[in-house]
């Protein structure tokens, strides 16, 4: 069902405008709820604004109740998240993002589905020096949260160095375009010099006062993979080479995964390719449809302000029409592409310089030390003898990248000594499981996530050894809400929490990424979708066709029926 056209009249704005106008930039009272030492928690309009800050506020929900019947406030924390486009960050880098870890959050380093590192439990009196800690390597926080450009994706690439250097480019490039110029946040947390702005002068020439309806999101995808999940993002570049040089990029729009359940004017929904652009146009297309969304996204209804929601308002040739006014020129017909899959490559790569790079199956981006395997401690030293890169793919992993000849057999020393995954021994569905951060830290949550999947991939497990399925690569995906983190709305098996144990059932999107599942059974627990789940797998070992993923097959097999448009999602 298509949301209806509204006019968004100012006066009937959301609160969270009114709280971002009178933020005078994003300021608001963020210094003095950082000083005010009687509550752990800021003060409530700066909970909105901190976000473009790169932070959240967050409590312990598993210490919820406990502390209410102790009549003690939540046990405030903060969950930062670092900016790093396209997920590169040197080892020096890591070092000092894991010395923070260590010193000043919950232990761990958590790599998120969109490249960027977040640190969890971060008390407030230590939220400034963490920010700062950050900084002082060389990144930021800028605007990995709020209603603006977030960290903009592209793959990672372990085997093409020259490749991913060109598209990292690009991915700084549009990441540093857009990103917000009010000095608040050097002010804040650098203890800038306090900038005093006139009235004549535009402070944020691209977002203006308001910023935008809501968050934005790029990602660059480089065919055949997409990796990124290309089609999940308002805005996405699928790179086109020819000759082996890349001319330019197919433009994704409309794409997302948030939704609310029992709202079918939510939806999720996988992104129009609306035409090709040169190199020399990719600035102006981000920063056009950012102003479209800018201008004609809902800003009444926060539900509805999505980029998606203003094309499905629109239509898509109005907002075509609309772009090509914004930014004078017309894209150029989409050219041709092929994607193969939306996972990671795991293992080593060689690449034409004679580097390597190693793929670790980090289970869902948890980097922390267990009884059973201290992975954050092997990551560290493996980062104090390697002089390349880390970089985090799109699916929560890691690639240990342009490790030099002469260090290799040290990092493979290392490998075995930490028993770190190189996905050698996980089933292929294991390796393309994702779970979103969900239970104790997010304030969304509904059911567990990150903590349950490994537990429920042991079960499958079983299943698919069951019916001869094992080396099957099956897209798993689990969230703890329909917010659609850890995109569920793409996997071929995409659970999504309700309550405590029990989770919506999704199938039938395609291994590819390009396909929205589709709700198999509502509200059901581990054994009824695992007894869901088992006659369909049976029929698949027995009636699929040569390279026939499980998400086509339940589709050509009348198990459920396709979903070719976000607005048939509900249908
Ligand atoms: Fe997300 C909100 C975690 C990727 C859609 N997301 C949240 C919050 C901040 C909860 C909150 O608002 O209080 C979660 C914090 C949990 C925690 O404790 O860390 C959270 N989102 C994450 C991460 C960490 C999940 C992960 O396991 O990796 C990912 C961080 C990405 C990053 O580095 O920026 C993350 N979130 C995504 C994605 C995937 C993507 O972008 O490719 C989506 C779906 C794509 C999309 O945006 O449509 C996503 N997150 C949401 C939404 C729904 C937005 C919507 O359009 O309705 C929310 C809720 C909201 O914004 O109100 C949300
Ligand atoms: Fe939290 Fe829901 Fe996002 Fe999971 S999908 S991290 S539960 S908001």
């Amino acid at each position: 069902m298509a949301i209806e056209q509204t006019k968004y009249d100012p006066s009937k704005h959301s609160d969270v405008e009114k709280i971002k106008v009178d933020s005078n930039y994003l300021r608001g009272t963020i210094t003095p709820s950082l000083e005010n030492p009687v509550t752990g928690a800021l003060a409530d309009d700066d909970l909105m604004l901190i976000k473009f800050h790169g932070s959240y506020q967050q409590d312990d929900r598993d210490l919820r109740n406990e502390r209410r019947k102790q009549k003690l406030e939540p046990l405030y924390s903060f969950m930062i998240r670092a900016r790093i486009p396209g997920g590169v960050a040197s080892s020096e880098q890591y070092i000092q993002m894991a010395q923070l870890a260590t010193q000043y959050s919950s232990g761990s380093l958590r790599l998120t589905t969109r490249q960027a590192y977040q640190w969890h439990g971060v008390f407030k009196r230590n939220l400034k020096k963490t920010i700062a800690g950050i900084n002082h390597s060389m990144l930021d926080t800028i605007a990995a949260c709020g209603d603006v450009n977030r960290n903009v994706m592209s793959n990672p690439l372990p085997e093409t160095s020259q490749v991913h250097a060109e598209i990292f480019d690009w991915t700084k490039k549009i990441s540093e375009h857009l990103l917000p110029k009010t000095s608040a946040y050097h002010e804040i947390w650098l203890d800038g010099e306090k900038v005093a702005s006139s009235q004549n002068e535009v402070v944020e020439p691209i977002y203006g006062q308001t910023y935008l309806p809501r968050k934005f999101k790029i990602a660059i995808a480089v065919p055949p993979y997409n990796d990124v999940d290309v089609f999940a993002n308002d805005l996405g570049f699928i790179a086109i080479v020819e000759d082996e040089k890349l001319i330019g990029f197919n433009v994704v729009v409309g794409g997302g995964m948030g939704s609310s359940h029992g709202d079918d004017t939510t939806y999720p929904r996988v992104g129009d390719v609306i035409g090709f652009c040169t190199l020399e146009q990719v600035l102006a297309v981000s920063e056009n449809v950012v102003k479209v969304q800018r201008d004609f996204g809902n800003r009444e209804v926060r539900k509805h302000a999505r980029l998606k929601y203003t094309i499905d308002t629109l239509t898509l040739p109005v907002f075509q029409q609309k772009l090509h006014e914004y930014q004078g020129f017309e894209l150029a017909a989409a050219k041709p592409y092929e994607f193969k899959h939306n996972g990671d490559r795991y293992g080593w790569f060689e690449d034409e310089n004679g580097n390597w790079h190693l793929t670790l199956y980090i289970h869902s981006g948890r980097i922390v030390d267990t009884d059973e395997k201290k992975l954050f401690t092997g990551l560290l030293e493996i980062a104090k003898i390697h002089d390349g890169e880390f970089r985090i793919s799109p699916n929560q992993n890691m690639i240990i990248s342009n490790i030099k000849p002469k260090v290799k057999a040290k990092v493979e020393k290392l490998i075995k000594e930490f028993d770190i995954s190189i996905g050698e021994t996980e089933t292929p569905a294991r390796l393309n499981s994702i779970a979103c951060v969900a239970f104790p830290t997010c304030s969304l949550a509904m059911a567990e996530a990150e903590r349950y999947l490994p537990d429920f991939m042991d079960k499958l497990e079983v299943l698919l050894e069951k019916y001869s399925l094992s080396e099957q690569s099956i897209n798993v995906r689990m969230t703890g809400c329909p917010n659609g983190c850890g995109r569920p709305f793409l996997g071929e098996i995409g659970m999504v929490g309700k309550a405590p144990g029990k989770y919506n059932l999704y199938l039938g999107a395609s291994h590819k990424g390009h396909r929205l599942n589709k709700i198999y059974r509502e509200n059901i627990n581990e054994q009824q979708i695992l007894e869901a789940l088992e006659p369909l797998l049976k029929d698949y070992s027995e009636n699929k066709q040569t390279e026939e993923y499980f998400g086509d097959y339940v589709i050509r097999a009348n198990h459920i029926k396709a979903v070719t448009n976000g607005l048939d999602f509900h249908a």
